[in-house]
């Protein structure tokens, strides 16, 4: 089939709309009529050419909702009309990452999904006979997309996919990392690094949590207002200080955040946010992507002396399993998506997403089909 999808030509280049072909779902994969996706700031990161998995070209997009146009062979878990969302961490349950019981990370499609293409080697995408890339083994920026189906959530029919399309990435990650990665407690202190999607998904995981002192950074005011609606009890302007940042959030607390979560992907400020956690026990998880060649560094005496440094992967959220879970969540006003909505427009716009993005204007910009 044809349909029409946003394609990365190459690094740095506007997305381009164009008529692609898509092939029939393969064994065990399903054909996905897209609804709605989010833009999140991983698609631009990789379209700026710092991801050292990127290839092009390639259809980007990982935050999508849609209903299920086909099946290929083998496929038992799905049929036709069923609405779900594409998980680029998939579940397939039978892997020992999946039964490790420790990690929400999946190993059964992760090589060909980090190479932009099927469980077989092949792409399902092609323009005049190029092939076209996937990404994340979503590509949700078109109309129809081929995953494969360990790598799809099924969710309730009555969840309006404009907007459960965000608990495909942003907040799911950003809950998920309080819930399942810091398990943060009643009564903690935290603090949290940058204030778009993920940022203000933590803000609002740590207030279901019952956090009770929430410390939102960012150097864009702008975002303050929304942070204290998601919980944000004090927000800080690092411009504001000649101190480290760092050393101002350790001045406002006693010694130390109990825990922080970085949601930029700015090296320096993994490292902040570390270094502002209390001694002992303060934790720290990196959520924001850092490009190619990037690290992070500290003392060690910071880890000696009890801070501890932790990674998050999609929230740590098995997304077969629970992201279900989540959709009901939102479903019964326990997990708020409306305001995150900031901005919707039709595929032919993207590009005016990315733009909205990086001027610091938009949380989510929802594209619909
Ligand atoms: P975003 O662009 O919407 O938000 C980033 C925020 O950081 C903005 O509010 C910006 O003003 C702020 N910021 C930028 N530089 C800053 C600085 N020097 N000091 C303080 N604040 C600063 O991005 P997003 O969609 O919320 O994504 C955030 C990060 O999380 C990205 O790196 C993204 O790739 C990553 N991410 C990771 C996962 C995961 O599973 N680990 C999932 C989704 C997104
Ligand atoms: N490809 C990059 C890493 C990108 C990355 O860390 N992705 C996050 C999700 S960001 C969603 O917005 C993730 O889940 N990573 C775990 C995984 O298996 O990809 C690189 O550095 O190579
Ligand atoms: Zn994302």
């Amino acid at each position: 089939m044809k349909c029409k999808a946003a394609v990365a030509w190459g690094p740095g280049q506007p997305l381009k709309i164009e008529e692609v072909d898509v092939q029939d779902p393969q064994a065990g994969e399903v054909l996905v009529r897209m609804v709605a996706t989010g833009v999140c700031h991983t698609d631009a990161f990789t379209l700026s050419g710092d991801d050292p998995e990127g290839v092009f070209p390639a259809i980007l997009g990982h935050e999508g909702a849609g209903v299920v146009e086909a099946v290929g062979e083998g496929v038992t878990t799905l049929k036709p009309g069923d609405h779900v969302i594409p998980l680029y961490t998939a579940e397939c349950g039978e892997c020992k990452f999946c039964k490790s019981g420790k990690t929400n990370l999946c190993s059964a499609v992760r090589e060909t999904q980090g190479k932009g293409l099927m469980p077989d080697g092949t792409s399902r995408f092609s323009i005049d006979g190029q092939p076209i890339f996937h990404y994340m083994g979503t590509s949700t920026f078109s109309e129809y997309s081929v995953v494969p189906e360990i790598a799809l959530a099924k969710i309730q029919v009555d969840a309006p996919l404009e907007k459960v399309c965000l608990l495909g990435c942003g907040i799911t990650t950003g809950i998920g990392a309080v819930l399942n990665t810091a398990k943060v407690e009643e009564g903690a202190t935290v603090a949290v690094f940058g204030l778009g999607g993920i940022g203000l998904s933590v803000l609002q995981g740590a207030r279901m949590a019952g956090a009770a002192r929430i410390i939102a950074i960012d150097i864009n005011e702008a975002k303050f207002e929304m942070a204290r609606q998601f919980g944000a009890t004090d927000c800080v302007n690092p411009k504001d200080f000649d101190a480290p940042i760092q050393q101002v959030i350790v001045d406002m607390t006693d010694g130390g955040v109990d825990y922080s979560f970085e949601c930029i992907g700015n090296v320096q400020l993994m490292r902040s946010a570390l270094e502002c956690c209390h001694k002992g026990w303060g934790e720290s998880i990196v959520i924001g992507v850092a490009g190619a060649g990037q690290e992070i560094s500290t003392r060690p005496f910071q880890l000696v002396t009890g801070r501890v440094w932790k990674g998050s992967a999609f929230g740590g959220v098995k997304g077969r399993s629970q992201l279900p879970g989540y959709v009901e969540d939102y479903m019964n006003g326990k997990i708020e998506i409306d305001p995150f909505v900031t901005h919707t427009m039709g595929l032919e716009d993207i590009n005016e997403a990315f733009e909205l993005m990086h001027k610091g204007e938009s949380i989510r910009t929802v594209i619909l089909f």
